[in-house]
């Protein structure tokens, strides 16, 4: 997708501070952060949100809770707790038209934070 911010970062054409990457998945700190972990997991295909993932889909869904672990081990998140949001659709507020995996932590977070 040419005009999409997230796949802009996936090919590096826009900078981003990554935190975690391979063939499938890339992970970046949130440029608006609203925790003091703020990182946004998301796959490489192109995938625009929730509702339009397919059933070849499911295996990328399952590393990305995989990665998510490694993530928050490596943040220093995983013990005390952390969230795991995805925003979908006008109403969930999802702004980038990329499926996104928002983690956040490092906090004690209120029910009203969502990212
Ligand atoms: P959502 O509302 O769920 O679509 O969240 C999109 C998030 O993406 C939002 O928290 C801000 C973040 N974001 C938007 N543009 C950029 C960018 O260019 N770089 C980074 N690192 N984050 C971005």
């Amino acid at each position: 997708m040419e005009d999409c911010i997230f796949c802009k970062i996936i090919k590096k054409e826009i900078p981003s501070n990554i935190v975690y990457e391979d063939s499938e998945i890339v992970a970046f700190r949130d440029i608006n952060p609203v925790a003091p972990v703020h990182i946004l997991v998301i796959p490489k295909k192109h995938i625009s949100s929730l509702i339009d993932l397919k059933a070849e889909d499911e295996i990328i869904i399952g590393k990305i809770y995989t990665v998510i672990n490694k993530i928050v081990e490596q943040e220093g998140i995983k013990e005390k707790g952390f969230r795991v949001v995805v925003n979908c659709g006008e109403d969930g507020g999802q702004e980038v038209k990329h499926l996104h995996f928002h983690i956040l932590g490092g906090k004690k977070l209120g029910l009203k934070i969502c990212g």
